[in-house]
């Protein structure tokens, strides 16, 4: 089935509008959007506005119901929308299912969250005073997505959101609107079955950075989650900052295994293959660096060069491909100066180079390129998006750390051991500095219960699990007198 056939199973189309929409399987047209305009734009924060007044009075279990009617749509929907994705971004169809697995993860996840927005009583220092912590709405909340989790990573925001009582405005990557439009269209249904959900309690905005930039000025949004690259989040977090809105940013990765001696060697191996080709070395937390430990390095390296023969690269929809095409020319690029560089800081580079140019001349298929670095030059230190994986060997352990942290990004982290002191080590305070740090598992596919970002250039944000839905409300500190007196906080007088 085509993005076309999909999309009118959802009972809409894309066919309309200036910007086209490739698939970066082939490259082919596979539909057409118009961009909203300012005039537009203003008037979805404007209509936003007016649900959130609705929405916030809904109590939160009630509006549980709603996300959990969206995940049974998501449910009834997986193996469509699983399929659009990978029409669209070009994952393999695995991936493309897991992800639409992610977003009904995080709408359960939602649901119970819905009866659990906890706050705290708080012992008050008065007599017949009682104080408490609670939560409420904050309003509506910007979702700014990336090409290469065109759903799951606005289901995250999304879905806790809503059952915080705020509405939803996505702007999505411009690479990726068909998918959006799908969700969103799942969306109405469940708001349609919910009957009672405000109109326009989830939008979508399509544009390219203008219209990212037009939420992020927005006064009347108190919150934008933003995904993607550090030089966006750079970008954005100082507009959102100068009307002191808040900003989550989930920006770079550049993501880190260190193998030790005592490590299982096959589950290393097969951790690594993962993270470093899966979804063509296109996610946040792809492998990106590895340190090895010079006593293993001959033999893991042999094993993962003859793995990297092996890799299926290929169109992303037929079973067994495992490497499908990077995003479009300009990701090729990027990753074919990636290894130029690399070669000019002393590396030796396996793999790398277009694939299958015969077969796709109008998409951009690479080979995954293993680089073997004397050092942790220039170019390792940045984020490619894009299947390289620079290898390092180390002698010592306390070198092996310095260098993981070595970074200017700190997103996800990993360590294959099975030395307990090594392993307590890595997750320690003076260990990994990253948001996320793994022990024999590897830095990709992180599981929507935990809180997900990471530190330093990654931007500090925290999405979906653990008590990330904080951030999509206001806190309060309310203290009630239910005595007869008025005495004062710090023991103060002050009488007549
Ligand atoms: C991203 O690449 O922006 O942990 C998100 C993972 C996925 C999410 C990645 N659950 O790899």
């Amino acid at each position: 089935m085509n993005a076309r056939e999909i999309l009118s199973k959802f009972g809409v189309e894309a066919t309309s509008g200036d910007h086209v929409v490739r698939s970066p399987i082939d490259g082919e047209e596979i539909g057409r959007v118009a961009f909203d305009n300012d005039a537009s734009i203003q008037s979805k924060v404007a209509a936003s506005v007016d649900a959130f007044r609705v929405w916030r009075d809904v109590p939160a279990p009630r509006r549980g119901e709603l996300v959990r009617l969206f995940g049974e749509e998501l449910r009834a929907h997986k193996e469509l929308l699983g399929r659009l994705v990978t029409l669209e971004n070009g994952k393999i169809l695995q991936e493309g299912l897991g992800e639409v697995q992610e977003m009904i993860d995080i709408c359960d996840f939602a649901v119970g969250l819905s009866r659990q927005l906890y706050g705290l009583a708080i012992a008050s220092e008065r007599p017949g005073h009682r104080m408490m912590e609670q939560w409420h709405a904050a309003g509506p909340v910007a979702v700014v997505s990336a090409f290469n989790f065109p759903v799951a990573v606005w289901a995250w925001n999304a879905a806790l959101a809503l059952v915080c009582g705020d509405p939803v405005i996505w702007k999505p990557s411009e690479k990726t609107p068909l998918a959006a439009i799908a969700t969103q269209a799942l969306f109405a249904r469940a708001a349609k079955r919910f009957g009672s959900a405000p109109d326009e309690l989830s939008q979508i905005v399509l544009g390219a950075r203008e219209a990212g930039e037009a939420l992020a000025r927005d006064g009347r949004i108190p919150v934008v989650s933003a995904t993607g690259s550090t030089a966006m989040g750079r970008a954005l977090a100082p507009v959102v900052a100068a009307r002191f809105g808040r900003a989550i940013l989930e920006l770079g990765g550049n993501n880190a295994m260190i193998v030790c001696p005592s490590a299982k060697l096959d589950l290393a191996l097969r951790a690594i293959l993962f993270a470093a080709v899966g979804t063509a070395g296109q996610r946040c937390t792809s492998l990106r660096r590895l340190f090895v430990h010079e006593s293993i390095y001959d033999r893991l390296l042999e094993a993962l060069k003859s793995s990297y023969a092996r890799l299926a690269i290929g169109n992303p929809l037929d079973a067994g491909t495992l490497v499908g095409p990077l995003i479009d020319a300009r990701a090729f690029e990027q990753m074919e100066h990636a290894l130029a560089v690399a070669k000019d800081e002393g590396g030796r580079i396996s793999g790398g180079g277009r694939a299958l140019a015969d077969r796709f001349l109008n998409a951009h298929y690479a080979r995954p390129a293993i680089v073997e670095m004397s050092a942790q030059t220039d170019i390792v230190r940045r984020e490619t998006f894009a299947p390289i994986l620079y290898v390092m060997r180390y002698r010592e352990f306390a070198d092996a750390l310095l260098e993981h942290n070595a970074v200017p990004q700190g997103l996800s982290s990993c360590i294959f051991t099975q030395d307990v002191s090594e392993a307590e080590r890595f997750v320690a305070a003076a260990g990994s500095d990253c948001g996320i740090a793994n022990v024999n598992i590897g830095p990709s596919g992180a599981e929507i219960g935990g809180a997900f970002g990471g530190e330093k250039e990654t931007g500090g944000g925290r999405e979906s699990g653990s008590d990330s839905w904080k951030a999509y409300m206001r806190r309060q500190t309310a203290t009630i007198n239910y005595s007869d007196a008025l005495p004062l906080a710090q023991g103060i007088r002050f009488d007549l």
